[in-house]
């Protein structure tokens, strides 16, 4: 994966070693998630929990800072040490899950995965499922001018990259997925186009600011938070459930769904207690 990055990143064909670098600005990733069916259309019920039969999709939105302003790299590009700040340049990154995070992943690029118009290396950048579906490697994007009046300067790009994330089990918890540099980029992650005249755009890498998510997920019948199948369906164990998501502050224990904070408050317990009378068929 690293020569992809370094050729569609260093338009001046450096070799890694000298790969551009500024500290002028800074790329920032941001998560967000909303209930979906399996391909990522409308779907759920709306209450923030992903529930079976449900799905996550997850969006990646990525902005920069200090656009169209002075950027200074180095090492030097032939006599340039400078440039406008254009363009997000390339990602590669992974998403860690915890919490329970296992899953599956529909990332299938003729309809999710990365934006074709940020598209660099087809399908692969749309990211590859490991650790039972807690981890999706080596997500790729980005954009490959061919001169500095090319250099696509939207910013932020809201959506670059969807995927659908369908747990793997449905007890009443919040799973987190949060985004780093790909193991496999070496810690060249994130890369601007910056035009510096006449020549081509070339791509510089900088630092960013690495998002996070996290996804309610709940249990067919609201009581049974560990999700246990059979009967009897509701123990003791989730009593016990309800009140570890209380105390992570997870989504699910909103048993009340009230939005004024804080959102976690006696209310839920009797809530759930009703719900637990009220029993699971
Ligand atoms: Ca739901
Ligand atoms: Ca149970
Ligand atoms: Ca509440």
């Amino acid at each position: 994966m690293k020569p992809s990055l370094i050729m569609l990143a260093g338009l001046a064909a450096a070799p890694i070693a000298s790969a551009q670098f500024t500290t002028n600005s800074v790329v920032i990733y941001t998560l967000s998630w909303r209930e979906s069916d399996a391909f990522g259309g409308p779907g759920g019920n709306g209450n923030g929990l992903v529930e079976p039969g449900e799905h996550a999709l997850l969006q990646l939105a990525v902005s920069f800072t200090n656009q169209n302003t002075i950027g200074s790299f180095s090492p030097a590009i032939g006599s340039f040490t400078s440039g406008t700040i254009r363009g997000f340049g390339v990602a590669f990154l992974d998403l860690h899950g915890a919490g329970g995070a296992q899953g599956a992943w529909n990332v299938d690029c003729s309809f999710l995965g990365v934006d074709p118009t940020w598209d660099l290396i087809g399908c692969s950048g749309a990211g590859t499922p490991a650790a039972g579906g807690t981890q999706l490697l080596n997500l790729q994007m980005g954009q490959f001018p061919a001169s500095g009046a090319a250099i696509n300067p939207t910013n932020p790009v809201v959506a670059i990259w969807r995927g659908v994330w369908t747990p793997a089990v449905f007890s009443g918890r919040d799973v987190e997925f949060t985004l780093m540099p790909a193991v496999v980029s070496g810690g060249l992650h994130s890369a601007l186009m910056i035009r510096i005249g006449t020549p081509p755009p070339v791509g510089v890498f900088c630092d960013a600011v690495f998002g996070s998510v996290r996804i309610g997920v709940g249990p067919a019948c609201y009581a049974n938070c560990d999700g246990s199948p059979g009967s009897p369906m509701l123990t003791v164990a989730d009593f016990g459930c309800f009140i570890n998501a209380f105390a992570a502050g997870s989504a699910y224990a909103n048993c009340d769904a009230s939005t004024t904070p804080p959102v976690l408050n006696v209310a839920d317990f009797s809530c759930f207690l009703n719900a637990f009378a009220a029993g699971c068929t």
